[in-house]
């Protein structure tokens, strides 16, 4: 059973943009011939054409329209409630070998995922409409910026992608006519939006991806973690770079010194909320500005790291989301927001979860039901999702569209940890850094479908978006850090540590300003550490703790505690994820393993 028949009719001058490029003619011909779609919509990124694909959009209850005056130009989205987050399960790497996907990635065989894929997809577009979707991936003048066009039959998706990337006619333009040149192809159809006919499948070697049966955004923005992470790691290790699940902030001291910082946490685990971070009032003059709250891209010039963000807006995790938690993303998504699976109030505004004030009386919640403060269930799901133009982030950085992009003073790993992992620790160089990262864990979020605050491990908050052998993945960190003559420091932190009673520690939000600060402190030498087996830590006095309220000096020891018991156990935990990884670990972080482990027998 295919999704209904709901083709649209563009009127003259709307969806006709045909690109001159005859390899891109072909391939879509090919997929309209394989999946015979009503007609073919060549969309051109135009305020015209979105325009349309709204009031389309709002016709067929794609989309919900909110109210304009609270809401300007923002929708609302309903997906499926079947269909709500990424499916690590179903999600392949299609490499000739299995070996080139790795021991962390789903393979499967390229010739024979495309045939089931191809049956899949045999006439999955009858009476519908097939848009096709130009985009780049990064600044217009950078040289690691990638062209792809994604084949969709949802307009949601086009409506997303506009919002997420540089689309339509930048990307023709960029393209121009040579039949040789790169560009990914992306292949999407819902189907029916079962679960049983769910594939996220890449072909690195094809330069290519094939996405079926789901509508949720991680699943079917084929840019984001499809090309931009798998096959960007997959090109990125090919050509010398880096693809990394990071957010970009820039932080800018009272004298007006700045340093830019990028950071891996796994998803779900704060990244947009530290890449919009405002500094506490204790801070006056301290200044962060965002870069990028995703994904970094990053090339070595002059023996440092540079960092773009290739996408051009955010997809964030609605719930929790305040004035309070995180003011930069409440102004970002007051305004041309599409929103996907929060609670739709009687006055057509949007509630979730965490948001500020009180709930409202009655709403509609993300299945489409009758919700009250009363009902068992929640308004929002937990994964609910905004997608908005990251031109509406006040604090958006004025380098965000340097080709070159941002020299990297320091990286940081990050996950959520309810023990073990102290506040913050300086890993001791880079090899140790890349150990570090590694060796990430974090307990498992509503982001992916599956069990939701398992301790796993992630390494570089990679493990989903690894394109290729997460041991090859590693030797190209270490040889990455051996071609940097001016390396970032790296760093881990934990922001959910957790008390006995079962309550974060750390305050988290703002307050991470201080644990920021300590790192740029770090990078300019300026501020001391002990030095402990796991790394440098920072003494109570080399943070700045000044008008902290409620974390008590003893909670503060707990947080920057390195439990020697607690540490044996996590020790024993990288080994036999090492021996999970079946012989790939380089030998070099087998050594910083028995290292780590010696220092805490000495
Ligand atoms: P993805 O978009 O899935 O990659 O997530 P992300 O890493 O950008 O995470 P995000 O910033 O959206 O935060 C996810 C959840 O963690 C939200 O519910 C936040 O409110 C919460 N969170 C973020 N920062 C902190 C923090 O410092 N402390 C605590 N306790 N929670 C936080
Ligand atoms: C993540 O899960 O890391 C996200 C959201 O950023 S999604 O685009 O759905 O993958
Ligand atoms: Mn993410």
């Amino acid at each position: 059973m295919n999704n209904p028949a709901t083709a649209i009719l563009p009127p003259a001058g709307i969806g006709d943009h045909k690109p001159a490029n005859q390899a891109v003619l072909d391939w879509v011909h090919e997929v309209e011939l394989l999946t015979q779609p009503e007609n073919i919509f060549w969309c051109d990124g135009s305020e015209r054409e979105n325009d349309f694909l709204i009031s389309e959009s709002l016709k067929q209850e794609v989309l919900i329209k909110l109210n304009q005056k609270k809401a300007p130009r923002s929708y609302l989205h309903r997906s499926n409630p079947n269909d709500v987050a990424r499916v690590e399960q179903f999600t392949f790497i299609c490499t000739p070998t299995k070996a080139e996907a790795g021991p962390t990635n789903n393979w499967s065989e390229p010739g024979e995922t495309y045939s089931k894929l191809h049956g899949l997809l045999k006439g999955a577009m009858r009476g519908r409409t097939m848009f096709v979707v130009p985009y780049i991936m990064g600044p217009p003048d950078s040289p690691l910026t990638k062209i792809g066009f994604e084949i969709t039959d949802s307009k949601y998706v086009v409506l997303s992608m506009r919002i997420m990337t540089r689309m339509g006619e930048i990307a023709v333009k960029r393209l121009g006519s040579d039949p040789k040149a790169e560009w990914n192809k992306g292949v999407h159809s819902l189907l029916d939006v079962n679960p049983e006919r769910r594939f996220i499948c890449h072909f690195p070697q094809d330069n290519a991806i094939i996405s079926v049966g789901s509508g949720y955004g991680g699943n079917v923005l084929l840019s984001k973690k499809c090309l931009a992470l798998r096959i960007g790691s997959y090109l990125a290790r090919k050509q010398g770079w880096l693809a990394e699940h990071m957010l970009i902030l820039g932080v800018e001291s009272p004298e007006g010194k700045k340093h830019y910082v990028a950071a891996a946490f796994p998803s779900a685990c704060g990244k947009t909320n530290f890449a919009m971070l405002i500094p506490p009032k204790h801070f006056a003059g301290w200044k962060v500005t965002t870069v990028g709250d995703d994904i970094a891209w990053m090339q070595i010039r002059d023996g440092r790291l540079w960092a773009v963000n290739p996408e051009n807006g955010y997809f964030g995790v609605v719930p929790g989301t305040s004035y309070k938690s995180n003011p930069n993303a409440m102004k970002s998504i007051e305004r041309d927001t599409l929103y996907t699976n929060v609670a739709l109030t009687d006055d057509s505004d949007v509630w979730w979860e965490g948001k500020d004030g009180p709930p409202p009386p009655h709403a509609i919640d993300w299945r489409g039901n009758d919700w009250t403060p009363d009902s068992k269930e929640k308004a929002a799901h937990p994964n609910s999702r905004f997608a908005t133009p990251m031109r509406n982030n006040p604090v958006l950085d004025p380098h965000v569209e340097d080709g070159d992009g941002v020299p990297i003073s320091a990286i940081i790993f990050g996950g959520r940890r309810s023990d073990t992992m102290p506040l913050v620790f300086q890993a001791f160089d880079w090899e140790h850094g890349t150990y570090v990262g590694s060796t990430m864990a974090s307990e498992t979020t509503a982001a992916a479908a599956g069990a939701v605050g398992k301790v796993r491990r992630d390494p570089m908050a990679m493990l989903p978006f690894c394109g290729y052998n997460i041991g090859d993945y590693f030797r190209h960190w270490l040889e990455t850090g051996k071609r940097l003559t001016k390396p970032p420091l790296i760093f881990h932190v934990n922001w959910f540590r957790k008390s006995a009673d079962g309550k974060f520690l750390w305050p988290g939000f703002g307050d991470n300003m201080r644990v920021l600060k300590w790192i740029i402190d770090r990078c300019e030498g300026r501020v001391g550490a002990t030095e402990s087996p796991i790394g440098h830590i920072p003494r109570m006095q080399d943070l700045d703790l000044d008008e902290l309220g409620g974390v008590t000096p003893n909670q503060m020891r707990e947080l920057l505690n390195v439990s020697a018991e607690e540490w044996q156990k996590e020790v024993s935990d990288h080994a036999k994820f090492f021996e999970s990884l079946g012989g790939v670990v380089p030998d070099e972080l087998e050594k910083q393993r028995k290292n780590l482990a010696g220092r805490f027998k000495s």
